[in-house]
């Protein structure tokens, strides 16, 4: 890891959420849902929030942050929402600022209908899953479908009281451009296999076997399909020298940011790959005291208001020149 970013109050990567914003957000949206979508109404009600006045700095500090024209910018953005909102609250409100960047959906089918996936850690599941205990190695989610996810978020509505579970972040654009070109054009061959995709929405088919590097045509970043645990799969054996080269090469990018209760990590999928340290010892937490993390994703929308924000720049960088 080559820089661990510490938690203090004055952080420049943390975007506040001004308490006040947050209230509109909430006030003005719900949890309602068509199918795996947030619903149009409460994506309409957010931006007109967010449009209103009182945004302002928000979008610009989410949109300079993600701004994919720029490959200075992180590709990822840390928000800080008022802790002390309910966990519906916080949902709702970090839904709001989601539908910033596009339209918020769940990618994972599951039964009770609720955008946010997620519950209390558990070390009844496996250990390196989703609301499991240990660590998680660097990956873009939904790495083996036809649409893969444009951003992904996690929302902390407990962070680890044993004091592990950082959240992991390397620049998959850098590391790509770390490898020589041989490596990359082995990358570029449609054999790579990880997980089953099964069980999505949202998503477009099961795209297996994948190319791990697809340029793209449209002027957007390339994607790269990554799982660090595409290491160990049995199928992708008699391959595993340039994913070991891949992952050698994001390591060296990686910084890790540790998320409290409120926080929401807003991932560029084409840009960042993400990941988790484990988290500490969680035998005899009990229930309602261990680490509580949920996950959703967004579409990209040229529409949305961070994006505007950006073409507004751009367009007024033209008219100087
Ligand atoms: O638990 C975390 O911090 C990350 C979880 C995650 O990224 C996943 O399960 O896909
Ligand atoms: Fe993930």
């Amino acid at each position: 890891m080559s820089q661990i970013i510490e938690p203090i109050a004055a952080d420049p990567v943390r975007v506040v959420v001004p308490r006040t914003l947050a209230a509109s957000l909430a006030a003005a949206c719900t949890t309602q849902m068509e199918c795996h979508r947030w619903s149009a109404q409460n994506v309409a009600a957010a931006r007109t929030v967010l449009t209103g006045g009182g945004a302002q700095m928000l979008l610009s500090a989410l949109a300079g942050r993600l701004d994919r024209s720029d490959p200075s910018s992180a590709g990822w953005a840390l928000l800080a929402l008022p802790a002390t909102l309910g966990n519906e609250e916080l949902q709702v409100v970090a839904a709001g600022v989601l539908a910033a960047l596009g339209r918020p959906f769940n990618s994972i089918r599951q039964g009770d209908g609720r955008m946010w996936i997620g519950q209390e850690t558990t070390s009844v599941k496996e250990a390196a899953s989703f609301g499991g205990t240990g660590a998680q190695a660097l990956h873009i989610d939904a790495p083996n479908v036809e649409y893969v996810p444009e951003y992904t978020s996690l929302l902390v509505l407990r962070g680890d009281p044993a004091g592990g579970g950082a959240s992991l972040l390397g620049d998959l654009q850098a590391a790509m451009a770390r490898l020589d070109e041989g490596d990359r054009q082995a990358l570029r061959e449609p054999v790579f296999f990880e997980g089953k995709a099964e069980n999505l929405r949202g998503v477009g088919a099961p795209r297996m076997p994948f190319p791990v590097l697809e340029d793209d045509q449209d002027g957007q970043p390339a994607w790269v399909r990554w799982a660090g645990k595409m290491l160990r799969d049995p199928r992708n054996t008699g391959r595993t020298a340039v994913l070991e080269r891949f992952a050698a090469a994001l390591a060296q990018t990686t910084v890790a940011v540790t998320l409290g209760r409120g926080q929401l990590l807003v991932v560029d999928q084409r840009r960042i790959a993400h990941g988790r340290t484990a988290l500490g010892p969680h035998q005899g937490l009990a229930d309602g005291k261990r680490r509580w993390i949920t996950q959703a994703k967004a579409t990209f929308d040229p529409a949305a208001p961070a994006h505007q924000v950006l073409a507004g720049a751009a367009a007024g960088r033209r008219n100087d020149a």
